[in-house]
């Protein structure tokens, strides 16, 4: 055979395979976003001018609100367009703003509910550059200097809600009468989301939100539409119609209370607003944001945190200062951070929580102890302990133990007095292969045992039951008698415990709601004890900020000896009340 036609013979059969447009995995498409963990929220729009005052008269909502809230006719508000001019925007201040905090992607509401474009659109004139001052496109601005600073650039977008629109969905001020709602998705959202998807070189993800009713027809429609322009690029949680997409979104600074599997993402705020307010000074503090970003990481999620710039086209100074420290710690700990997975165990530590990549657990401790440190349960052999804020990796002693007698594995670190960070130190664990932890409940060090309802088997009728938990960790809407909860704990020290029995706070951020008055009745090791919830104590919740823990004594329980017992729980009785009973935990206390 001559070579020409062996070349040629070769070329039709492998050629398909060079050709053939390669679709893309679902861990390939999130690939980058799992590892970056950290993430810039930027709401910005034509509602930084009135910054939540409208006429005189403050507006206490989120600021991005106000044309709903004060009810704005839109000829009304479209006269802010005609002000809007943010010279001092300055798209490397942004970038640099967010890789400093060690931020890895920016979100930035591309068009809000107000139906106000920040790029330029051709499907509607109302949009910055062809209705402001300003005239220069935003977006493209943005997006030029991620691409350059290796930062992935994903637009928010509102789907739905668009007060600007007869259309749209919510403006019942303006246009109280029927609507063609598909003629709104066809005539702007969708040739929006083709200009977003063109114009601006790859984009990382578009953030849907407020979905309402969108149906699953239109909101398969807008995914498709995605998919086809650019593959790679991430559907957030909120698109609606119960079509799946990329990843969840929690509610808004909602912290779930232990790991909980797949993509998910914690949007936040900084204050108490999204769109700029001049009067909202409500700063979250840089240690409770980094406490935060680490215990998100540690039950598998990423934080996206919000910033609000002003009708200027800057990002406020507190913001900026606050991201800035919270970047000081990244710098240095970053490494349990960036793609890291969610702890081996589904507890929440009262010293702090664990991240881990293959071969290693980060242990982020935020209350230093004064004796000795226990890590409870850990199966793996240790090869090194150090700090990771440590340069020299200098190793730390350290003892496992293994109590056959219990089957229960023991580390012991030494951990230098001085903590090495007030707000988190990072203490590495070097492993011997995947980590593994015992299945049972182990007792902590302190003695103490926590059993989360998170981790409970739940049965109802002796089937496995379904019981529904808020992302506080809290059982929701549970007024069911025939539900049990059931625990499989081990005991190292026989004697006395004390039950403590934690429920939380639940409702939205602003007024948390909470009721007592159920009985509930927990039986173990043979004794039975009956308990009314009361609210005897609250305590502040380090993990979830809005919502307090409560707790009710519920009586002791002796146990003759060590080993492993069982623990249910069942709510007896309920009260004339809205809630349910908001059961979060139980913790068993020795009593001295
Ligand atoms: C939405 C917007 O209305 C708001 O202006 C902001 O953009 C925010 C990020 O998202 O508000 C929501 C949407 C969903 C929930 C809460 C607030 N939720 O699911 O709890």
């Amino acid at each position: 055979m001559k070579k020409s036609i062996i070349f040629f013979a070769l070329l039709i059969s492998i050629g398909p395979v060079l050709f053939a447009q390669k679709t893309i995995t679902q861990d390939e498409r999130m690939q980058w976003w799992r590892d970056a963990r950290f993430g810039m929220f930027i709401h910005w729009g034509l509602y930084a001018i009135p910054a939540g005052e409208w006429k005189g008269k403050e507006y206490p909502q989120i600021g991005e609100w106000i044309m709903k809230n004060a009810k704005i006719p839109v000829v009304e508000y479209e006269e802010l367009a005609k002000q809007f001019n943010p010279v001092k925007f300055d798209a490397r201040a942004f970038v640099a703003t967010a890789k400093n905090a060690g931020m890895k992607y920016i979100t930035i509401t591309s068009k809000h509910h107000d139906g106000f474009a920040m790029f330029k659109s051709n499907a509607s004139k109302y949009n910055i550059a062809d209705a402001t001052p300003y005239g220069k496109d935003v977006i493209k601005a943005l997006s030029e200097e991620c691409q350059k600073q290796n930062m992935k650039m994903c637009f928010y977008y509102s789907q739905s809600r668009d007060w600007h629109e007869p259309n749209g969905l919510d403006n019942d001020w303006d246009f109280p009468k029927e609507r063609n709602f598909q003629k709104y998705l066809d005539e702007k959202v969708k040739p929006q989301l083709t200009e977003l998807l063109t114009n601006y070189g790859p984009v990382g993800m578009i953030w849907f939100d407020t979905p309402l009713d969108i149906s699953k027809e239109q909101a398969q429609s807008l995914k498709d539409l995605v998919r086809k322009l650019q593959p790679e690029c991430i559907i957030s949680g909120r698109l609606g119609g119960g079509v799946e997409t990329d990843y969840m979104s929690t509610g808004d600074n909602v912290i779930p209370a232990t790991v909980i599997p797949g993509d998910w993402e914690v949007p936040a705020t900084l204050n108490n607003t999204w769109g700029f307010k001049k009067n909202d000074h409500n700063w979250k503090s840089p240690e409770v944001l980094t406490r935060l970003l680490f215990d998100i990481s540690a039950k598998g999620g990423n934080y996206l945190l919000n910033v609000g710039p002003t009708s200027e086209g800057l990002i406020p100074q507190e913001s900026v200062d606050i991201l800035a420290k919270v970047g000081d710690w990244m710098k240095i700990n970053n490494e349990c951070i960036y793609g890291t997975k969610a702890s081996p165990y589904n507890i929440e530590f009262k010293w702090g929580n664990i991240t881990r990549k293959p071969g290693k657990l980060y242990l982020g401790i935020l209350n230093w102890p004064t004796t000795g440190f226990y890590l409870e349960g850990l199966k793996n052999k240790v090869k090194k302990v150090y700090l990771l804020a440590d340069k020299g990796q200098k190793a730390l002693p350290f003892k496992e133990t293994f109590d056959k007698i219990n089957d229960h594995h023991r580390l012991k670190i030494e951990l230098p007095k001085q903590a090495p960070d007030k707000v988190i130190s990072v203490v590495v664990v070097e492993i011997e292969g995947p980590a593994s932890v015992e299945t049972a409940i182990c007792q902590q060090a302190d003695k103490s045992i926590l059993l989360p309802g998170l981790s409970a088997v739940a049965q109802k009728e002796g089937q496995p039951a379904e019981l529904k938990f808020t992302a506080r960790g809290g059982g929701a809407d549970w007024r069911d008698a025939t539900i049990s909860l059931t625990w499989n704990f081990k005991v190292e020290k026989a004697g006395t415990y004390q039950i403590d029995l934690v429920t939380t706070e639940t409702g939205s951020h602003g007024t948390p709601v909470w009721q007592g008055g159920q009985k509930v009745k927990i039986s173990c090791a043979g004794q039975e004890q009956e308990t009314t919830i009361t609210d005897e104590r609250r305590e502040y919740n380090q993990r979830s900020q809005y919502w307090k823990l409560i707790h009710t004594s519920g009586g002791k329980i002796k146990f003759d000896k060590p080993g492993t017992y069982d623990l249910s729980l069942i709510q007896k009785s309920f009260t004339e009340n809205k809630i349910g009973f908001t059961f979060k935990e139980i913790s068993l206390n020795p009593v001295k």
